[in-house]
């Protein structure tokens, strides 16, 4: 299955390039041609791109409603949330935080997504904002049914999490049927592997009309935003983490990012925290010296609820949507990306391309429009192979600052540098 997810990481490559350079001809070849415009921008390449795009919206509500039932009712069941767990989530939802605001602000700053590209396609009016009063209100939903049907996410999210935690709390009935919520994470899982095959043609038909319709200058807002999103999760990952692990716990940062090389190269040619967790876990165990009984609750638990890299790329992809079609987003606006993003990567494991699909979530909940993820769709698997090596990092930082003080990381094993060095 490695060389299978590289093979396809490598065909959505080539449906990058091939898209752009096939759009790029045709666009210089026969310009201005109503028969290419009609029949291929508009019509094969549109239909191709909507439907990939389709595919991955289609997802959003059960993957969204069953990894969040999932997600909380083996976190709220008593045995494990306890001070481990409490401290566990309260680290995760920290280094969140700061990089989802990192994330933002720098993306205000640097401004890559200029509105010029907004073609006569890409033209979008805002709905207004409600105001504080009336997001708090609207969280509660009067129909589950009609928030699903609708997409309204945060209502969905606040219904998941409340099922999710009346499950643990109904005794032996409730394992039964948090094994039926495990069991359909797995059915959505697959299907979101089963859409990500179609990624190489959805890829190649979105660049490809992309090209056509707003020629070489997007590919210049498009790296902008590449490099945007590369830079933040770099600084995360190369400054930001191994300052929490000195303030925290006083180790050796330099010793800590050393040995996570192997995990972080294997996070990203698989782009998966799941595929990952068992490196992970034997890393954090035999290299850094964390105790199995730390390793084996904070490791699983952060490859779901904890997804930094995922949460930066949000954070950029939505402000750089915005400036493309020329919304100003309010503070309400940026506190509601910091919390939809959140809570939404809480629920959803860590397979590629899952945060495309949340992405598609925290657009819709500040009013932007969907479409726009096509913009980015292109780079997106380079920077879900970043960002995922950056969420296994994130995972492993806490789980060190974590075990050291409940006591459980055996310094000796941290700082000597070749313990569990694998021979060869
Ligand atoms: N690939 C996901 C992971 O495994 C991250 C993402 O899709 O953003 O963490």
């Amino acid at each position: 299955t490695q060389a299978k997810k590289l093979g396809l990481t490598s065909k959505i490559l080539i449906g990058m390039g091939g898209g752009i350079l096939f759009g790029l001809l045709l666009r210089n070849l026969f310009p201005e041609s109503t028969f290419i415009d009609e029949y291929i921008t508009q019509g094969f390449l549109h239909v191709i791109g909507t439907i990939f795009v389709s595919g991955l919206k289609m997802l959003v509500v059960p993957l969204v409603f069953i990894s969040l039932v999932c997600g909380t009712c083996s976190l709220s069941d008593p045995s494990k949330l306890g001070r481990l767990g409490g401290k566990t989530i309260a680290f995760y939802l920290f280094t969140t935080a700061i990089a989802l605001s990192m994330a933002i602000l720098i993306a205000i700053m640097i401004h890559p997504g200029n509105a010029s590209l907004v073609s006569e396609g890409l033209s979008f009016n805002a709905k207004e904002a409600p105001s504080l009063a009336e997001v708090i209100i609207n969280i509660v939903p009067t129909n589950p049914l009609q928030a699903m049907s609708e997409g309204n996410m945060l209502q969905i999210i606040l219904f998941a999490v409340i099922f999710g935690f009346a499950i643990s709390h109904i005794g032996e009935r409730g394992k039964r049927v948090a094994a039926l919520f495990n069991d359909l994470n797995e059915v959505i899982m697959r299907v979101v592997t089963l859409i990500m095959q179609l990624a190489p043609y959805g890829v190649f038909a979105l660049m490809a009309k992309l090209a056509l319709t707003l020629g070489l200058e997007t590919f210049g807002s498009v790296l902008k935003y590449f490099f945007v999103v590369l830079g933040v999760l770099l600084l995360h990952g190369f400054l930001v983490y191994p300052s929490l692990l000195k303030v925290f716990s006083g180790l050796n940062p330099f010793t800590f990012i050393r040995k996570m090389r192997d995990v972080q190269l294997f996070a990203f040619s698989t782009a998966s925290s799941n595929a990952t967790l068992p490196v992970t876990i034997e890393t954090a165990e035999h290299r850094l010296g964390v105790d199995n009984k730390i390793a084996s609750f904070t490791l699983p638990l952060g490859a779901t609820i904890n997804m930094d890299g995922t949460a930066i790329m949000q954070g950029v992809a939505t402000v750089f949507i915005a400036q493309v079609y020329g919304v100003d987003l309010t503070i309400t606006d940026y506190a509601m990306v910091v919390v939809t993003a959140t809570l939404a990567s809480i629920g959803t494991a860590g397979v590629p391309g899952v945060g495309l699909i949340m992405l598609a979530m925290v657009l819709n909940q500040v009013g932007l429009p969907v479409e726009g993820i096509s913009l980015i769709i292109g780079v997106d698997r380079l920077l879900d192979m970043v960002r995922t090596a950056v969420n296994v990092t994130g995972d492993t930082v806490a789980t060190v600052v974590i075990a050291k003080s409940e006591g459980g990381l055996n310094e000796e094993i941290f700082n000597d540098t070749q313990a569990g060095k694998t021979a060869g």
